[in-house]
């Protein structure tokens, strides 16, 4: 029988962290695609928490090169409050973004109501650019720098992020997927020792022995509740295309379902967050059935077969 999650769902609009517009669709697209209903019929009971508002603060101007940071601030106070208070009510939450700087206030709000939380970053990129040593500005490219404790003396302090404390360590992160790494992340991966797993690993490995060792790498007693960050250009381009920042030669379909269904079993999944959709990048159809069926598999959904606790084996007679 699969197992059965009560799970909240809280859509994330949220673009300012990146220069598009789009990615503020994703949760209406998923919600379209009718990802509500596909977590029902998996026998989970679902809570919709609806989707947050976030105001765009006017004169906003970028700090240094950091763009939008005061709407991206106060958007992540939101996000962080709500996820902390679905943790704190015992839903598996799923954050629909949303660009990728959501995950700020996701892991904040997360690490809050479960202080012993591990991440798993599955993307092609690390999103732990410092304001620093980030080159574009846009603040989907730094979020872990934000929260983790290592990076404190790295990230100056700005207005709007006064009440993002760093609340994990970099210890807790482990990367999947990474094809597209900057300078000053490639240091500050090997300068701080964080767990990754590579496309070339994945090559190499094959995702099978690559999930197993990213998990024991961040928990290797299998105890710690898990935060699964997904952007969806972890996968390649030919499956998700609808994406600001795609990034040739992906995660393949299986090795994308693979992950998730290793997570679903852990049993540990904590709160998922699914980013970067962007439907004014081509046609978003694909990407978001790519989407769905991705996330179905953190919710229960197995490629070997499900049924439910209600089904009657019919007998002859
Ligand atoms: B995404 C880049 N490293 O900092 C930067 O899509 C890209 O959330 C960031 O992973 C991509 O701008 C952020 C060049
Ligand atoms: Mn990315
Ligand atoms: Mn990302
Ligand atoms: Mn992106």
């Amino acid at each position: 029988m699969p197992p059965v999650f009560k799970v909240g769902v809280l859509g994330v609009p949220l673009s300012k962290g990146q220069p598009r517009d789009g990615t503020e669709n994703g949760p209406k697209a998923l919600r379209n695609a009718g990802i509500i209903k596909v977590l029902e019929d998996l026998g989970n009971q679902v809570i919709d928490h609806g989707d947050l508002q976030f105001e765009t603060i006017e004169n906003d101007n970028p700090k240094d090169k950091i763009k939008n940071p005061k709407t991206v601030g106060a958007a992540n106070k939101k996000i962080s409050d709500a996820v902390y208070s679905i943790v704190k009510s015992e839903q598996l939450c799923l954050t629909m973004g949303g660009d990728h700087s959501m995950a700020m206030g996701s892991i904040h709000g997360h690490a809050l109501a479960e202080p012993n939380i591990v991440v798993v970053w599955v993307d092609a990129h690390a999103d732990i650019n410092t304001p620093l040593t980030s080159s574009s500005g846009n603040i989907h490219g730094m979020p872990l720098s934000f929260v983790s404790k290592e990076l404190e003396a790295y990230v100056p302090k700005l207005k709007g992020f006064e009440w993002c404390f760093p609340c994990i360590s970099v210890k807790d992160i482990v990367y999947i997927g990474l094809r597209d790494v900057d300078e000053g992340e490639r240091c500050i991966i090997e300068h701080f020792g964080i767990a990754h797993y590579s496309m070339q690993d994945v090559d190499r490995m094959g995702i099978g022995e690559v999930v197993d060792k990213a998990l024991k790498a961040v928990d290797p007693t299998g105890t710690r509740p898990i935060h699964l960050s997904f952007d969806v250009d972890a996968l390649d381009p030919a499956i998700t295309p609808s994406t600001g920042t795609p990034v040739a030669g992906g995660l393949s379909f299986r090795e994308g379902q693979y992950i998730m269904e290793v997570l679903a079993n852990t049993g540990r999944l904590s709160v998922v967050d699914i980013a970067e959709i962007n439907t004014t990048v081509g046609n978003s159809d694909v990407t978001v059935k790519t989407a769905v069926e991705i996330v179905k598999k953190c919710f229960g959904q197995k490629r070997g077969g499900n049924f439910l606790p209600s089904y009657g084996l019919p007998k002859a007679n």
